[in-house]
């Protein structure tokens, strides 16, 4: 396969293996939002895209799917183990999650996560063309920009991370805290969800590496005394949006969403939480504090429902194993005490669930309930405003989301707040349709102005101005 003038690095390819009834293999592009914000620039640049291809011990060569090249990282059993359930998944997300988990520190996952980052750095370093642009992507693969900068000094570097950086109080706890900085400096631009997040990096690089920082600048030292400029700062990440508003104008998927109130009973007001099941989401507190307003008489079965999609989620990691007993738990226990025989107080689907159906559940909801502890973006907010054309619905929003940095007309809530969530719920419930309107109308703006296509031109602006080619 030839060279590439831009390359996509990210811990998974953006394609899934599809096997058949009779066996036979097919890969399918995922429809994830980051493929569609770099399509167009992908086919325009003859792009590549390295990643793992999803199963332990898989051996594939390079192939073409939609006019991209996929270049498949293959990653042993003990590697999934211990580079991505363990170092990726057990240490980093929760301590950049404000430690809402404890964060495992073990040396044979950080050895591990080293030795993968490599592999991928070296599959980007082989693939990119001469004076050509790397764009790497998210907390599993801090290490890869310096690691391709070793490898390949003519490319222009990005790197965009998902979810939150810690403040230096937390992120001084990891023990590979100074490797880890020095692995994300490696590229020329280092991108985050919130300003926040960008000025906690930049607090941690001047404490811990004591590199001079100005404004969203770091001079980054070479050994031979000359330097180089890295810069760090906000890029809300958004959807693509087209999707979501043909999809929730199609009459199939209207009628569905009808559909969907009707098997519920036709409850007055329908409340929807949408999360992969994680502790970082807020479920517990969700349930608890909605489990409350029924127990206390604010709200009745007969008048409301909430239905909560858990997707599943990092099953062979303890803490997920804990937090979905102890979310079934919570659950069954509401419902006992609440449903009657026509009305159901939860309707709990640990699930995943097609396109259509995700935005026939986005049409059939009154509230949108996102109470996350701590969330990077979230973008399932951004999808329930995309989808409500009629300027009606409620979005509650914890204050905890880099969403809520722009979604400013939600409900905004303190998740940890038990009692101010459960008036946060109330509000929603309650809102006249003139004020649903009201901040919808605003909120709608605000998504569709800034989708996804702006938010990668943006970067890559922001790229050629620190490396111009
Ligand atoms: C990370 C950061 C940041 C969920 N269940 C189903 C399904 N989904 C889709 C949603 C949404 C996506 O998955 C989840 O995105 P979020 O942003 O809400 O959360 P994370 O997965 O934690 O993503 C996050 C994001 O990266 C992007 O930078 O916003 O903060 O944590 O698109 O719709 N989709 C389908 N069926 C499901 O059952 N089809």
């Amino acid at each position: 396969m030839s060279v590439s003038d831009f390359v996509v690095v990210a811990n998974r390819l953006p394609v899934d293996r599809i096997v058949g009834p009779d066996g036979e293999e097919e890969w399918r592009t995922s429809p994830g939002g980051l493929v569609a914000a770099l399509e167009p620039m992908m086919r325009r640049a003859h792009g590549a895209w390295v990643g793992w291809p999803g199963q332990a011990d898989l051996h594939l060569d390079p192939f073409e799917i939609g006019g991209i090249d996929l270049i498949p990282v293959p990653l042993s059993a003990q590697e999934v183990t211990e580079y991505y359930e363990g170092f990726a998944n057990d240490t980093i997300w929760p301590l950049y999650h404000d430690v809402i988990a404890p964060p495992q520190y073990h040396r044979e996952w950080w050895d591990a996560y080293v030795e993968v980052n490599r592999r991928f750095a070296e599959a980007a370093a082989k693939a990119v063309a001469e004076n050509g642009t790397v764009w790497v992507h998210d907390y599993q693969l801090q290490l890869v920009p310096q690691m391709i900068r070793e490898l390949r000094p003519d490319v222009t570097i990005g790197y965009f991370h998902h979810i939150p950086f810690p403040a230096h109080g937390l992120y001084a706890q990891l023990p590979w805290r100074d490797q880890v900085l020095r692995g994300l400096l490696g590229a020329d631009v280092i991108g985050f969800q919130r300003a926040q997040d960008a000025t906690y990096f930049l607090t941690a690089v001047r404490r811990r590496l004591r590199y001079e920082v100005k404004g969203a600048a770091v001079t980054v030292p070479f050994g031979d005394g000359s330097t180089r400029t890295a810069m760090a700062r906000a890029f809300p990440i958004s959807i693509d949006t087209t999707p979501y508003l043909e999809l929730a104008a199609r009459p199939d998927v209207r009628a569905r969403a009808a559909e969907i109130r009707e098997s519920l009973g036709n409850p007055s007001r329908i409340l929807l939480g949408v999360d992969r099941l994680d502790y970082t989401k807020g479920i517990r507190h969700r349930i608890k504090a909605y489990g409350e307003l029924l127990s206390e008489g604010r709200l009745s079965v007969e008048d409301v429902t909430l239905v909560q999609v858990a997707s599943p989620s990092r099953e062979h990691v303890d803490a997920y194993v804990h937090l979905r007993d102890e979310i079934e738990l919570a659950v069954g226990r509401i419902n006992g005490d609440n449903d009657t025989m026509g009305h159901t107080a939860i309707r709990y689907l640990h699930q995943g669930y097609p396109r259509e159906e995700m935005v026939a559940l986005y049409l059939a909801a009154d509230v949108m309930l996102v109470t996350a502890l701590r969330d990077g973006m979230n973008l399932v907010a951004k999808e329930y405003i995309a989808t409500r054309a009629d300027n009606r619905g409620v979005l509650v929003l914890s204050e905890f989301t880099g969403a809520a940095d722009e979604l400013r007309q939600a409900v905004l809530v303190n998740p940890h707040d038990i009692e101010g969530l459960k008036n946060a719920i109330m509000e929603a419930v309650e809102m006249t349709p003139k004020e649903q309107s009201r901040r919808m109308r605003a909120l709608r703006r605000r998504v569709l102005d800034n989708d996804v296509s702006a938010w990668s031109s943006a970067f890559l602006r922001a790229l050629d101005e620190v490396h111009p080619h």
